[in-house]
């Protein structure tokens, strides 16, 4: 990832004083973020549970989703909260391992798990989903093990996985590309005929994520474009943890994203992107939305970006505390347990249990991450495209030529 540092960062800043007005700068977290710069209070968020997890009444926002939350049992709440725990803990275990110089960075999801835990169950497993970075939650739910992830940021593995085991995209870096990759993913849904043909098992749709900064790419802008001429049947599932490594949302749009899907020709919905059964449930009326052929959607998370922007980063420079205190009260999984615990889906026991898996799991990768060996080099040529191609067996061989140079030094 090509983070600058904190020092590189500053600099940066200064070089820039004056290039845009007002800049924002380091300083104080001016007033309007720390009650919420677009999204608090906004009666277009739909929302099921507040932050006690006390089940909201139906109004007029949250009424189209109201079934699918009614339809979800215990069974279904247990998944969810097991998930949510389950992602935080490997999340903490990510951030630990790069502390302790396992892993060269990683981007940690905390405050996010409510968005990808419900994006990634509203999945079916036909579905195809084109992470950007940090959406561990969503590997999780497709079945990714963590360990992959861990490899990609320890630098053993090259890319990570294989994209069609669980139809979950590499990882991608470059702010807004996986948009394209999306779009183009979705066409293909299309031209296959795998739309609309009103068997769950065979109709398809795409989930491409990306944060508030990705909505300022043109790769981003270009990929609306292209959905909403050609129908495809993909979900843009925009995560606004509000922050884009040290830009606020106020550097990187006037027109809240779900609002702009408007302007393109598709819908958008604005989503409390901690509560994680608005969020299971706007993601699957989209997903159905796009399988059944009535083209794409635009879903708004507003969440938060609890720690720092990735390992790499000091938010401590540019951000307000009080504005991550506030957050703290907005917790995904205090108001999942909250819910369970007023709808009897969850005894002490069952709560019990998940903290003890956490716990399995989080030793288990932590292990499985020290242990890693490193790669031959000469693999990272393998899987670069699906077929042999000229130019890649000439590096290949230019590579290995250079390698044996060096046992030659050696004798
Ligand atoms: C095309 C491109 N430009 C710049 C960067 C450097 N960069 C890495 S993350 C990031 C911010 C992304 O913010 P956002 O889309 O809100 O996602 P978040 O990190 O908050 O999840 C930037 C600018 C990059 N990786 N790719
Ligand atoms: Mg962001």
């Amino acid at each position: 990832m090509s983070d600058n540092d904190v020092a590189g960062h500053a600099e940066a800043k200064a070089d820039m004083a004056g290039a845009f007005e007002p800049s924002p700068g380091a300083g104080p977290t001016p007033p309007s973020r720390i009650t919420g710069h677009f999204a608090d209070d906004n009666p277009e968020m739909v929302q099921f549970v507040d932050a006690e997890g006390t089940r909201l009444a139906t109004n007029e926002t949250n009424a189209p989703y109201a079934q699918i939350v009614e339809d979800l049992d215990s069974a279904d709440a247990r998944t969810i909260y097991r998930d949510l725990v389950l992602v935080r803990r490997i999340d903490a275990e990510g951030h630990a391992l790069q502390r302790q110089g396992e892993l060269g960075l990683w981007p940690s999801l905390l405050g996010q798990e409510a968005a990808q835990v419900g994006a990634g169950r509203a999945l079916r497993p036909q579905d195809y989903a084109f992470p950007g970075y940090r959406e561990h939650g969503v590997a999780w739910c497709r079945g990714v093990p963590p360990e992959n992830l861990l490899g990609l940021f320890r630098g053993v593995n090259h890319g990570g996985w294989d994209s069609n085991e669980n139809n979950f995209h590499l990882y991608t870096i470059v702010i807004g590309n996986q948009m394209l990759h999306g779009v183009g993913y979705a066409m293909g849904i299309k031209a296959d005929g795998d739309m609309g043909t009103g068997d769950p098992d065979r109709d398809a749709a795409v989930m491409a994520f990306t944060g508030d900064g990705g909505t300022a790419q043109g790769d981003f802008n270009e990929a609306l474009v292209f959905a909403a001429v050609t129908q495809a049947p993909v979900v843009f599932f925009v995560q606004n943890n509000q922050w884009a490594i040290s830009e606020g949302n106020e550097r990187q749009f006037i027109i809240p994203p779900y609002q702009r899907a408007r302007g393109f020709g598709f819908p958008g919905v604005l989503v409390d992107g901690n509560d994680p059964l608005a969020t299971y449930a706007v993601a699957k009326s989209a997903l159905d939305a796009a399988r059944a052929g009535q083209g794409p959607t635009l879903i708004e998370a507003y969440t938060y970006r609890m720690g720092a922007h990735t390992t790499s980063d000091d938010p401590t420079k540019y951000r307000n505390e009080a504005e991550v205190e506030i957050w703290k009260h907005k917790d995904p999984i205090a108001r999942m347990r909250g819910f369970m615990e007023e709808k009897g889906h969850g005894d002490a026991e069952f709560f019990a249990a998940v903290d003890a898996e956490a716990d399995e799991i989080a030793a288990r990768v932590r292990k499985a991450c020290q242990e890693m060996p490193d790669p031959d080099p000469v693999t990272m040529f393998d899987d670069v495209y699906v077929d042999e191609h000229p130019a890649v067996a000439a590096n290949r061989e230019q590579f290995l030529a250079y390698q044996a140079g060096f046992e030659e030094e050696a004798v």
